[in-house]
């Protein structure tokens, strides 16, 4: 398998699939498995270099799933996928497993190795790609009040150790990309400033994959203190500000509009 940066060149697009009822922005859309491989299959005609397919919402409030129902929701809709490239929404490494024998390239763990002590195993033996992503607290309560001297610094240490951890177990560091959690156990003011300082995430010399499609916090600078969503067009600005700051992948719901953005950016000469 080739390096990440190989099989994902800047910019690329991930697509969204919530195979969920409660997911913050499509709960409910594809929550039947036609419905997600419908979409799926729309979003690579669209352009997504891959479909990000999860059966758990990670939404602030959230309780999470057992491994079975995670299961019971995902198993059906990567079994009708096989020929369409595949990542897997997870932090258990049974989920991960069998997704990865369904031909799933791609581990997505918002807990960065921290949740299942028996996913880094999974991911190494393998030889897929894994995403590391940083997280304040955990869904459930990770918004209460999330604290940092230095949110950039901090982000940037915590994935540089998650790194370390995961070549650790085996998983070579060319499969490897990094992520830095926006909207997980951040503030609006965090977020921001996060993007604004990406670079130093960058810095550390793995692609960066970004997920800022559709937050809150787009929802609330624009006015609404309780936007629990964020529209379209304040998306498609925050992808651009990541792309220009040197952000790789990017994971969103909309994929249409974020690949004629992106191809839009990536065409001018810099
Ligand atoms: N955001 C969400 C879920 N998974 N994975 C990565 N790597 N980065 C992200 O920013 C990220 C993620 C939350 O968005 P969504 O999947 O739309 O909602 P939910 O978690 O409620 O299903």
């Amino acid at each position: 398998m080739s390096a990440i940066e190989e099989r994902f060149p800047r910019p690329s697009v991930m697509g969204v699939v919530n195979v969920t009822p409660d997911s913050f922005s499509d709960g409910g859309v594809n929550f039947e498995t036609e419905d997600a491989v419908a979409s799926a299959r729309r979003m690579v005609e669209e352009g997504a270099a891959v479909v990000d397919v999860g059966g758990e919402s990670t939404r602030p409030g959230s309780e999470g799933v057992s491994a079975k129902e995670e299961l019971r929701r995902i198993a059906p809709v990567l079994e009708r996928l096989t020929d369409v490239p595949v990542s897997i929404d997870t932090t258990k490494s049974e989920v991960a497993r069998r997704a990865l024998e369904l031909g799933a390239e791609l581990v997505n763990d918002v807990t960065a190795l921290r949740g299942d002590p028996e996913l880094a195993g999974v991911v190494a033996s393998s030889g897929a790609y894994l995403c590391l992503m940083h997280m304040q607290g955990e869904p459930r309560t990770m918004q209460d009040a999330p604290t940092y001297d230095d949110v950039a610094a901090e982000v940037a240490s915590f994935l540089e150790e998650r790194l370390r951890f995961a070549v650790d177990a085996g998983i070579p560091e060319e499969r490897i990309c990094l992520d830095p959690g926006f909207g997980f156990g951040k503030t609006v003011e965090q977020n921001f400033e996060l993007l604004g300082r990406l670079g130093e995430i960058v810095a550390l010399g793995r692609p960066v994959l970004v997920g800022l499609s559709r937050k809150r916090s787009l929802g609330r600078i624009l006015g609404d203190p309780d936007a629990t969503t964020g529209p379209l067009p304040a998306s498609l600005a925050a992808a651009i500000e990541a792309y220009e700051r040197g952000a790789v992948i990017f994971r969103v719901h909309d994929v249409r509009e974020h690949v004629e953005a992106l191809t839009v950016a990536a065409a001018v000469p810099r």
